[in-house]
């Protein structure tokens, strides 16, 4: 079975309770819960990490390099303003899913820049929580090759 990574970062840890205007009232918890079912659904085990400091988002992007097929990163805040994440990405070959809750192209200027972008597979954004469970499926089609 492939396994896949779902990393989030700083400020994550509160959703549900932080803006939820912006980013919805779904916690954390219930999102990791929805992609543990639906990546059992889909043949991937799931597994599950938060952190809000860069060095340890990083760590986990290296260790995934020997224990997972694929990563879905939702970076927060360091998606505008860490290159070090950049490059992690860069150094591992491992296929990322850029995702965020919010559409980050419609919101503040300093948030349409992303260091991620260029290296990730793709990115999705604007869809909530649902996004995880569509980044899931993109990591699977692929891992399978339907997408070339
Ligand atoms: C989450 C954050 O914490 C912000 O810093 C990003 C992202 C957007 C999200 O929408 O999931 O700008």
């Amino acid at each position: 079975m492939r396994s896949i990574l779902v990393l989030n970062g700083p400020n994550l840890n509160l959703l549900g309770t932080r803006q939820p205007d912006i980013y919805g009232e779904t916690t954390l918890a219930m999102i990791e819960e929805t992609c543990a079912r639906h990546g059992a659904a889909l043949g991937l085990a799931v597994t599950f990490r938060q952190s809000n400091h860069e060095g340890v988002l990083i760590d986990a992007i290296h260790d995934a390099r020997d224990t997972h097929d694929g990563i879905v990163l939702n970076a927060g805040a360091y998606t505008h303003s860490s290159i070090a994440l950049r490059d992690a990405i860069s150094s591992v070959d491992v296929p990322v899913v850029e995702l965020h809750l919010s559409n980050i192209h419609a919101r503040e200027d300093f948030r349409h820049l992303s260091h991620i972008a260029p290296v990730a597979l793709g990115q999705i954004c604007g869809f909530g929580a649902h996004g995880y469970a569509l980044a899931l499926e993109a990591l699977k089609a692929h891992l399978e090759g339907v997408d070339r």
